[in-house]
């Protein structure tokens, strides 16, 4: 933006070129050992859902093999996986979170 006083008053206006920061899906993905019930406590606790939607998440991964938890800027989705990997793997359950730029 011009500010010099000998442009008589007059601004010019730049077009500012930012794109919106990129967003991220995390995903569960299912497999045959980790208890549903774990997989709706951590819905609950780490994605902030009632116990309905997380029934509801846990039963469409456990059906078609993946489900989406949220979509997050990819630090906040990079520190979700972490935590529910690293949870997963304090019960040993191997159950697997992923993300993917939407
Ligand atoms: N398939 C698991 C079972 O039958 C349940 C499950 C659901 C596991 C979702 C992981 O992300 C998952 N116990």
């Amino acid at each position: 933006m011009a500010t010099d006083p000998r442009e008589g008053g007059l601004l010019e206006v730049e077009k500012q070129k930012v794109s919106p920061p990129p967003l991220y899906r995390v995903l569960l993905l299912n497999d045959d050992y980790t208890p549903m019930d774990f997989v709706v406590g951590v819905l609950q606790s780490f994605f902030g859902m009632t116990r309905e939607q997380a029934t509801q998440v846990m039963l469409k991964v456990h059906r078609d093999g993946m489900g989406v938890c949220g979509v997050f800027p990819k630090d906040v989705a990079a520190t979700k996986v972490e935590l529910v990997i690293s949870f997963a793997r304090q019960h040993q359950h191997p159950l697997q979170c992923v993300m993917e730029e939407v």
